[in-house]
Protein backbone atom coordinates (compact mmCIF):
# COMPACT_ATOMS: atom_id res chain seq x y z
CA UNK A 1 0.00 0.00 0.00
CA UNK A 2 1.22 3.77 -1.24
CA UNK A 3 2.04 5.61 1.87
CA UNK A 4 -0.99 7.53 3.17
CA UNK A 5 0.28 11.30 2.27
CA UNK A 6 1.86 9.43 -2.13
CA UNK A 7 -2.49 8.00 -2.08
CA UNK A 8 -3.46 11.45 -0.79
CA UNK A 9 -1.85 13.31 -3.80
CA UNK A 10 -2.49 10.64 -6.01
CA UNK A 11 -6.33 10.91 -5.32
CA UNK A 12 -6.47 14.42 -5.24
CA UNK A 13 -4.26 15.02 -8.88
CA UNK A 14 -6.88 12.67 -10.21
CA UNK A 15 -9.87 14.43 -8.62
CA UNK A 16 -9.17 17.60 -10.22
CA UNK A 17 -8.27 15.81 -13.75
CA UNK A 18 -11.32 14.13 -14.05
CA UNK A 19 -12.98 17.71 -13.19
CA UNK A 20 -10.89 20.10 -15.23
CA UNK A 21 -10.40 18.12 -18.00
CA UNK A 22 -12.61 14.94 -18.31
CA UNK A 23 -16.06 16.05 -17.33
CA UNK A 24 -16.14 18.73 -19.87
CA UNK A 25 -14.87 16.19 -22.79
CA UNK A 26 -17.92 14.28 -21.86
CA UNK A 27 -20.11 15.14 -24.48
CA UNK A 28 -17.46 15.05 -27.23
CA UNK A 29 -16.52 11.80 -26.92
CA UNK A 30 -20.37 11.02 -26.94
CA UNK A 31 -20.78 12.83 -30.06
CA UNK A 32 -17.90 11.81 -31.72
CA UNK A 33 -18.11 8.10 -30.40
CA UNK A 34 -14.05 8.48 -29.64
CA UNK A 35 -11.44 10.16 -26.75
CA UNK A 36 -9.77 12.48 -27.92
CA UNK A 37 -6.20 11.99 -28.14
CA UNK A 38 -4.95 14.96 -26.06
CA UNK A 39 -6.62 13.51 -23.04
CA UNK A 40 -5.24 9.69 -23.74
CA UNK A 41 -1.92 11.25 -23.54
CA UNK A 42 -2.34 13.09 -20.44
CA UNK A 43 -3.65 10.01 -18.94
CA UNK A 44 -0.14 7.79 -20.18
CA UNK A 45 1.56 10.62 -18.63
CA UNK A 46 -0.71 10.10 -15.24
CA UNK A 47 0.75 6.47 -15.38
CA UNK A 48 -3.01 5.15 -15.77
CA UNK A 49 -2.37 2.74 -18.11
CA UNK A 50 0.51 0.83 -15.90
CA UNK A 51 -1.40 1.76 -12.29
CA UNK A 52 -1.66 -1.69 -11.84
CA UNK A 53 1.18 -3.19 -13.09
CA UNK A 54 4.80 -3.40 -11.00
CA UNK A 55 7.43 -0.75 -11.10
CA UNK A 56 9.57 -3.45 -12.18
CA UNK A 57 8.03 -3.42 -15.44
CA UNK A 58 7.35 0.38 -15.59
CA UNK A 59 4.11 0.85 -13.88
CA UNK A 60 2.65 2.68 -11.10
CA UNK A 61 2.67 -0.78 -9.25
CA UNK A 62 -0.76 0.14 -6.99
CA UNK A 63 -1.88 -2.27 -3.89
CA UNK A 64 -5.26 -3.26 -4.75
CA UNK A 65 -6.14 -0.59 -1.71
CA UNK A 66 -4.70 2.12 -3.84
CA UNK A 67 -6.24 0.77 -7.04
CA UNK A 68 -10.21 1.33 -5.81
CA UNK A 69 -9.38 4.57 -4.28
CA UNK A 70 -8.00 6.07 -7.59
CA UNK A 71 -10.32 3.92 -9.98
CA UNK A 72 -13.45 5.36 -7.70
CA UNK A 73 -12.08 8.96 -8.47
CA UNK A 74 -11.75 8.01 -12.23
CA UNK A 75 -15.20 6.24 -12.01
CA UNK A 76 -16.75 9.95 -11.50
CA UNK A 77 -16.23 10.38 -15.05
CA UNK A 78 -17.08 8.97 -18.08
CA UNK A 79 -16.80 5.28 -17.50
CA UNK A 80 -15.89 5.65 -21.20
CA UNK A 81 -12.11 7.25 -20.29
CA UNK A 82 -11.20 4.30 -17.79
CA UNK A 83 -12.61 1.58 -20.64
CA UNK A 84 -9.85 2.57 -22.69
CA UNK A 85 -6.84 1.68 -19.89
CA UNK A 86 -8.59 -0.21 -18.00
CA UNK A 87 -8.04 -3.32 -20.09
CA UNK A 88 -4.17 -2.95 -19.94
CA UNK A 89 -4.30 -2.71 -15.90
CA UNK A 90 -7.04 -5.72 -15.52
CA UNK A 91 -8.50 -8.54 -17.66
CA UNK A 92 -5.24 -7.75 -20.75
CA UNK A 93 -2.52 -7.89 -18.31
CA UNK A 94 -3.29 -9.83 -15.72
CA UNK A 95 -2.90 -13.14 -17.03
CA UNK A 96 0.82 -12.32 -17.48
CA UNK A 97 1.48 -11.30 -13.97
CA UNK A 98 -0.36 -14.27 -12.65
CA UNK A 99 0.88 -17.04 -14.92
CA UNK A 100 3.00 -15.25 -17.26
CA UNK A 101 7.09 -15.99 -17.48
CA UNK A 102 9.34 -13.72 -16.79
CA UNK A 103 10.07 -12.98 -20.33
CA UNK A 104 6.84 -13.22 -21.25
CA UNK A 105 6.48 -9.84 -18.80
CA UNK A 106 9.66 -8.29 -19.70
CA UNK A 107 8.36 -8.02 -23.39
CA UNK A 108 5.18 -6.34 -22.86
CA UNK A 109 4.68 -4.82 -19.68
CA UNK A 110 6.72 -1.94 -19.73
CA UNK A 111 5.29 -1.19 -23.25
CA UNK A 112 1.69 -1.88 -21.72
CA UNK A 113 2.41 0.81 -18.96
CA UNK A 114 3.74 3.49 -21.09
CA UNK A 115 0.54 3.51 -23.23
CA UNK A 116 2.64 2.08 -26.12
CA UNK A 117 0.51 -0.83 -26.34
CA UNK A 118 -3.05 -1.49 -25.69
CA UNK A 119 -3.77 -4.92 -23.77
CA UNK A 120 -7.12 -6.84 -24.72
CA UNK A 121 -8.94 -9.75 -23.55
CA UNK A 122 -10.33 -12.79 -25.53
CA UNK A 123 -12.60 -15.27 -23.27
CA UNK A 124 -16.36 -14.38 -24.67
CA UNK A 125 -17.42 -16.18 -28.27
CA UNK A 126 -20.91 -16.30 -29.40
CA UNK A 127 -21.70 -19.16 -27.64
CA UNK A 128 -19.62 -19.09 -24.47
CA UNK A 129 -20.70 -15.94 -22.58
CA UNK A 130 -21.71 -16.23 -18.88
CA UNK A 131 -20.29 -20.22 -19.79
CA UNK A 132 -16.99 -19.34 -20.41
CA UNK A 133 -15.48 -22.85 -20.30
CA UNK A 134 -17.97 -23.68 -23.28
CA UNK A 135 -15.58 -21.74 -25.49
CA UNK A 136 -14.58 -23.81 -29.13
CA UNK A 137 -11.64 -21.36 -30.18
CA UNK A 138 -8.72 -24.26 -30.80
CA UNK A 139 -5.07 -23.66 -30.36
CA UNK A 140 -4.04 -26.71 -32.44
CA UNK A 141 0.54 -27.48 -31.88
CA UNK A 142 1.75 -27.94 -35.15
CA UNK A 143 5.85 -28.05 -34.93
CA UNK A 144 6.79 -25.01 -32.83
CA UNK A 145 3.89 -22.96 -33.05
CA UNK A 146 0.19 -23.21 -32.37
CA UNK A 147 -2.13 -22.40 -34.94
CA UNK A 148 -5.04 -20.63 -33.69
CA UNK A 149 -9.02 -20.78 -35.01
CA UNK A 150 -11.53 -19.22 -33.27
CA UNK A 151 -14.51 -16.15 -32.82
CA UNK A 152 -14.20 -13.76 -29.87
CA UNK A 153 -16.68 -11.38 -29.02
CA UNK A 154 -17.10 -8.48 -26.96
CA UNK A 155 -13.91 -8.16 -26.97
CA UNK A 156 -13.30 -4.40 -25.14
CA UNK A 157 -10.78 -1.86 -26.44
CA UNK A 158 -9.71 -4.64 -29.47
CA UNK A 159 -9.81 -1.80 -32.55
CA UNK A 160 -6.95 -0.46 -30.52
CA UNK A 161 -5.54 -3.44 -29.12
CA UNK A 162 -1.85 -4.75 -29.52
CA UNK A 163 -1.70 -7.65 -27.56
CA UNK A 164 -4.11 -10.19 -27.18
CA UNK A 165 -5.03 -12.67 -24.45
CA UNK A 166 -6.45 -14.84 -26.46
CA UNK A 167 -8.33 -18.48 -23.93
CA UNK A 168 -8.19 -21.35 -26.47
CA UNK A 169 -8.96 -25.27 -25.99
CA UNK A 170 -5.62 -27.29 -26.60
CA UNK A 171 -7.01 -30.93 -25.41
CA UNK A 172 -10.11 -32.72 -26.28
CA UNK A 173 -11.85 -32.66 -23.02
CA UNK A 174 -14.78 -30.31 -22.78
CA UNK A 175 -14.39 -28.93 -19.73
CA UNK A 176 -12.28 -26.00 -18.23
CA UNK A 177 -8.85 -28.42 -17.68
CA UNK A 178 -8.63 -28.66 -21.42
CA UNK A 179 -8.30 -24.33 -21.98
CA UNK A 180 -5.36 -22.34 -22.10
CA UNK A 181 -4.20 -18.63 -22.76
CA UNK A 182 -1.65 -17.02 -25.58
CA UNK A 183 -0.49 -13.67 -26.06
CA UNK A 184 -1.41 -13.01 -29.25
CA UNK A 185 0.42 -9.58 -30.96
CA UNK A 186 -2.16 -7.57 -33.50
CA UNK A 187 -0.65 -8.10 -36.81
CA UNK A 188 -0.03 -11.42 -36.50
CA UNK A 189 -1.14 -13.21 -40.06
CA UNK A 190 -4.60 -14.65 -39.77
CA UNK A 191 -6.36 -12.01 -36.95
CA UNK A 192 -9.53 -9.88 -37.75
CA UNK A 193 -10.79 -7.53 -35.76
CA UNK A 194 -14.57 -6.86 -36.93
CA UNK A 195 -16.00 -3.37 -36.94
CA UNK A 196 -16.91 -2.13 -33.29
CA UNK A 197 -20.22 -2.77 -32.08
CA UNK A 198 -23.31 0.28 -31.64
CA UNK A 199 -23.94 -0.07 -28.21
CA UNK A 200 -26.71 1.66 -25.83
CA UNK A 201 -23.87 3.30 -24.37
CA UNK A 202 -20.41 3.46 -23.75
CA UNK A 203 -20.03 6.09 -26.89
CA UNK A 204 -16.03 5.94 -27.20
CA UNK A 205 -15.31 2.77 -25.87
CA UNK A 206 -14.87 0.74 -28.95
CA UNK A 207 -16.00 -3.36 -28.50
CA UNK A 208 -15.67 -6.14 -31.30
CA UNK A 209 -15.54 -9.73 -32.06
CA UNK A 210 -11.57 -10.75 -33.20
CA UNK A 211 -11.55 -13.56 -35.79
CA UNK A 212 -8.99 -16.07 -35.74
CA UNK A 213 -8.25 -18.05 -38.86
CA UNK A 214 -5.11 -20.10 -39.00
CA UNK A 215 -3.43 -17.80 -37.24
CA UNK A 216 0.01 -19.34 -36.65
CA UNK A 217 1.62 -18.01 -33.20
CA UNK A 218 5.08 -19.70 -31.80
CA UNK A 219 4.66 -21.73 -28.80
CA UNK A 220 6.79 -19.33 -26.66
CA UNK A 221 2.90 -16.97 -26.92
CA UNK A 222 1.39 -20.27 -24.78
CA UNK A 223 1.05 -18.18 -21.29
CA UNK A 224 3.04 -19.42 -18.69
CA UNK A 225 4.84 -22.29 -20.96
CA UNK A 226 1.67 -24.78 -19.89
CA UNK A 227 -1.22 -25.90 -21.27
CA UNK A 228 -4.39 -26.48 -19.66
CA UNK A 229 -4.52 -23.93 -17.09
CA UNK A 230 -5.74 -20.73 -18.88
CA UNK A 231 -9.21 -21.15 -17.20
CA UNK A 232 -7.89 -20.50 -13.59
CA UNK A 233 -5.91 -17.92 -15.12
CA UNK A 234 -8.87 -16.27 -16.58
CA UNK A 235 -11.10 -16.52 -13.47
CA UNK A 236 -7.89 -15.15 -11.22
CA UNK A 237 -7.76 -12.27 -13.51
CA UNK A 238 -11.26 -11.81 -13.35
CA UNK A 239 -11.21 -11.83 -9.35
CA UNK A 240 -9.26 -9.30 -9.49
CA UNK A 241 -11.30 -7.19 -12.52
CA UNK A 242 -13.97 -7.12 -10.49
CA UNK A 243 -13.29 -5.73 -7.64
CA UNK A 244 -11.69 -2.61 -9.92
CA UNK A 245 -14.95 -2.77 -11.58
CA UNK A 246 -16.80 -2.22 -8.44
CA UNK A 247 -14.52 0.91 -7.16
CA UNK A 248 -15.73 2.55 -10.97
CA UNK A 249 -19.56 2.00 -9.76
CA UNK A 250 -18.92 3.72 -6.79
CA UNK A 251 -17.31 6.54 -8.32
CA UNK A 252 -20.01 6.44 -10.76
CA UNK A 253 -22.89 6.00 -7.96
CA UNK A 254 -21.19 8.84 -6.32
CA UNK A 255 -21.38 11.43 -9.45
CA UNK A 256 -24.99 10.52 -10.04
CA UNK A 257 -25.78 11.34 -6.91
CA UNK A 258 -24.29 14.74 -7.01
CA UNK A 259 -25.96 15.23 -10.70
CA UNK A 260 -29.62 14.35 -9.09
CA UNK A 261 -29.16 16.51 -5.56
CA UNK A 262 -27.41 19.58 -7.80
CA UNK A 263 -31.11 18.89 -10.05
CA UNK A 264 -33.37 18.94 -6.91
CA UNK A 265 -31.31 22.31 -5.42
CA UNK A 266 -31.90 23.92 -8.66
CA UNK A 267 -35.46 23.10 -9.60
CA UNK A 268 -38.43 24.54 -8.09
CA UNK A 269 -42.12 23.03 -7.91
CA UNK A 270 -44.72 24.23 -6.06
CA UNK A 271 -42.23 27.41 -4.51
CA UNK A 272 -39.74 25.86 -3.55
CA UNK A 273 -36.73 23.66 -4.73
CA UNK A 274 -37.92 19.69 -5.54
CA UNK A 275 -34.72 18.96 -2.63
CA UNK A 276 -36.82 20.35 0.17
CA UNK A 277 -39.63 17.42 -0.32
CA UNK A 278 -39.76 14.85 1.17
CA UNK A 279 -40.23 11.81 -1.27
CA UNK A 280 -37.00 13.39 -3.09
CA UNK A 281 -35.10 13.26 -0.07
CA UNK A 282 -36.06 9.68 0.47
CA UNK A 283 -34.82 9.16 -3.10
CA UNK A 284 -31.41 10.53 -2.00
CA UNK A 285 -30.91 8.97 1.10
CA UNK A 286 -31.37 5.42 -0.28
CA UNK A 287 -29.02 6.53 -2.80
CA UNK A 288 -26.24 7.84 -0.03
CA UNK A 289 -26.24 4.89 2.14
CA UNK A 290 -25.54 2.42 -0.69
CA UNK A 291 -23.51 4.33 -2.19
CA UNK A 292 -21.26 4.48 1.69
CA UNK A 293 -21.87 0.56 1.47
CA UNK A 294 -20.31 0.49 -2.04
CA UNK A 295 -17.26 2.12 -0.68
CA UNK A 296 -17.03 0.80 2.25
CA UNK A 297 -17.12 -2.86 0.83
CA UNK A 298 -14.67 -2.21 -2.13
CA UNK A 299 -12.18 -0.59 0.67
CA UNK A 300 -12.42 -3.64 3.07
CA UNK A 301 -12.45 -6.53 0.17
CA UNK A 302 -9.36 -4.41 -1.41
CA UNK A 303 -7.24 -4.71 1.88
CA UNK A 304 -7.88 -8.45 1.92
CA UNK A 305 -7.08 -9.15 -1.55
CA UNK A 306 -3.73 -6.94 0.03
CA UNK A 307 -3.24 -9.01 2.76
CA UNK A 308 -3.39 -12.19 0.37
CA UNK A 309 -6.59 -13.61 1.90
CA UNK A 310 -8.65 -15.58 -0.63
CA UNK A 311 -11.17 -12.94 -1.96
CA UNK A 312 -13.38 -15.09 -4.99
CA UNK A 313 -16.52 -14.77 -2.90
CA UNK A 314 -16.00 -10.95 -1.95
CA UNK A 315 -15.26 -9.65 -4.85
CA UNK A 316 -18.24 -11.57 -6.38
CA UNK A 317 -20.26 -10.05 -3.38
CA UNK A 318 -18.78 -6.55 -4.48
CA UNK A 319 -19.52 -6.86 -8.31
CA UNK A 320 -22.85 -7.82 -7.61
CA UNK A 321 -23.81 -5.39 -4.46
CA UNK A 322 -21.93 -2.06 -6.45
CA UNK A 323 -23.44 -2.58 -9.55
CA UNK A 324 -27.40 -3.41 -8.38
CA UNK A 325 -26.97 -0.57 -6.20
CA UNK A 326 -25.78 1.84 -9.28
CA UNK A 327 -28.58 0.72 -11.02
CA UNK A 328 -31.20 1.85 -8.51
CA UNK A 329 -29.21 5.08 -8.13
CA UNK A 330 -29.65 5.64 -11.50
CA UNK A 331 -32.45 4.81 -12.19
CA UNK A 332 -33.82 7.18 -8.56
CA UNK A 333 -31.27 10.00 -9.98
CA UNK A 334 -33.10 9.79 -13.44
CA UNK A 335 -36.50 9.83 -11.41
CA UNK A 336 -35.82 13.27 -9.34
CA UNK A 337 -34.74 14.97 -13.31
CA UNK A 338 -38.48 14.00 -13.87
CA UNK A 339 -38.99 14.79 -17.82
CA UNK A 340 -35.73 16.57 -17.61
CA UNK A 341 -33.59 13.06 -17.24
CA UNK A 342 -35.36 11.51 -20.50
CA UNK A 343 -33.77 14.31 -22.82
CA UNK A 344 -30.11 14.60 -23.64
CA UNK A 345 -30.44 18.45 -21.97
CA UNK A 346 -28.48 17.11 -19.06
CA UNK A 347 -25.72 14.36 -18.26
CA UNK A 348 -27.72 11.91 -16.58
CA UNK A 349 -29.14 10.55 -19.56
CA UNK A 350 -26.29 9.61 -20.64
CA UNK A 351 -25.04 7.93 -17.38
CA UNK A 352 -28.17 6.49 -16.85
CA UNK A 353 -27.52 4.31 -20.32
CA UNK A 354 -23.67 3.61 -19.03
CA UNK A 355 -24.49 2.38 -15.90
CA UNK A 356 -26.68 -0.34 -17.48
CA UNK A 357 -23.50 -2.27 -18.53
CA UNK A 358 -22.21 -2.81 -15.21
CA UNK A 359 -24.39 -5.45 -14.05
CA UNK A 360 -23.84 -7.65 -17.19
CA UNK A 361 -20.24 -7.53 -18.53
CA UNK A 362 -17.36 -8.85 -16.47
CA UNK A 363 -19.61 -11.40 -15.47
CA UNK A 364 -23.39 -10.51 -15.01
CA UNK A 365 -24.80 -10.17 -11.65
CA UNK A 366 -26.88 -13.79 -11.60
CA UNK A 367 -23.11 -15.26 -12.43
CA UNK A 368 -21.82 -13.28 -9.36
CA UNK A 369 -24.85 -14.28 -7.18
CA UNK A 370 -23.86 -18.10 -8.42
CA UNK A 371 -20.25 -17.91 -7.32
CA UNK A 372 -21.09 -16.67 -4.08
CA UNK A 373 -23.50 -18.83 -3.71
CA UNK A 374 -21.09 -21.75 -4.59
CA UNK A 375 -18.39 -20.26 -2.38
CA UNK A 376 -20.53 -20.28 0.64
CA UNK A 377 -21.33 -23.79 0.32
CA UNK A 378 -17.59 -24.83 -0.27
CA UNK A 379 -16.56 -23.24 2.58
CA UNK A 380 -19.35 -25.09 4.87
CA UNK A 381 -18.40 -28.42 3.48
CA UNK A 382 -14.66 -27.92 4.10
N1 LIG B 1 -9.85 -18.71 -8.94
C1 LIG B 1 -9.12 -19.83 -9.15
N2 LIG B 1 -9.65 -20.97 -9.69
C2 LIG B 1 -10.97 -20.94 -9.99
C3 LIG B 1 -11.77 -19.82 -9.79
C4 LIG B 1 -11.17 -18.67 -9.22
N3 LIG B 1 -11.88 -17.56 -9.00
N4 LIG B 1 -13.03 -20.09 -10.21
C5 LIG B 1 -13.02 -21.35 -10.65
N5 LIG B 1 -11.76 -21.87 -10.53
C6 LIG B 1 -11.33 -23.23 -10.86
C7 LIG B 1 -12.16 -24.25 -10.08
O1 LIG B 1 -11.60 -24.46 -8.80
C8 LIG B 1 -12.07 -25.46 -10.96
O2 LIG B 1 -10.83 -26.08 -10.75
P1 LIG B 1 -10.71 -27.70 -10.68
O3 LIG B 1 -11.17 -28.17 -12.05
O4 LIG B 1 -9.27 -27.95 -10.43
O5 LIG B 1 -11.64 -28.13 -9.59
C9 LIG B 1 -12.06 -24.85 -12.38
O6 LIG B 1 -11.59 -23.51 -12.23
C10 LIG B 1 -13.42 -24.84 -13.03
O7 LIG B 1 -14.27 -24.11 -12.17
P2 LIG B 1 -15.84 -24.30 -12.14
O8 LIG B 1 -16.14 -25.76 -12.12
O9 LIG B 1 -16.39 -23.45 -11.06
O10 LIG B 1 -16.26 -23.70 -13.59
P3 LIG B 1 -17.69 -23.49 -14.22
O11 LIG B 1 -17.56 -23.70 -15.66
O12 LIG B 1 -18.72 -24.27 -13.47
O13 LIG B 1 -18.11 -21.95 -13.94
C11 LIG B 1 -18.04 -19.59 -13.65
C12 LIG B 1 -17.36 -20.95 -13.54
C13 LIG B 1 -19.53 -19.58 -13.88
C14 LIG B 1 -17.73 -18.90 -12.34
C15 LIG B 1 -17.31 -18.91 -14.82
O14 LIG B 1 -17.63 -19.52 -16.05
C16 LIG B 1 -17.59 -17.42 -14.93
O15 LIG B 1 -17.01 -16.60 -14.21
N6 LIG B 1 -18.43 -17.03 -15.92
C17 LIG B 1 -18.63 -15.66 -16.26
C18 LIG B 1 -17.63 -15.25 -17.28
C19 LIG B 1 -17.50 -13.78 -17.35
O16 LIG B 1 -17.37 -13.10 -16.35
N7 LIG B 1 -17.49 -13.26 -18.55
C20 LIG B 1 -17.42 -11.86 -18.72
C21 LIG B 1 -16.56 -11.54 -19.84
S1 LIG B 1 -14.89 -11.64 -19.52
S2 LIG B 1 -14.41 -9.73 -19.37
Amino acid sequence: MADADVLKSMVDETRRFVRQDLIPAEEWVEEHDEIPQHLIDKMKSLGFFGMTIPEQYGGLGLSMYDEVCVVAEIGYASPVFRSYFGTSNGVGTLGMLIDGTEEQRRSYLPRIAKGELVASFCLTEPDAGSDAAALKTKAVKDGDHYVINGTKRFTTNSPHAGIFTVFARTGKEQNSSAISAFLVERGTPGITVAPHYRKMGFRGSHTADVIFEDCRVPASALLGGREGVGFKTAMRSLDHARLHMSAVATGLSARLIDEGVKYAQERVQFGKPISQYQLIQAMMADSEAEALASRAMIERVAKMKDEGLPVTKETACCKYFTTEALGRIADRMLQVHGGYGYIKEYPIERLFRDARLFRIYEGTSQIQQLIVAREMLKQRAA
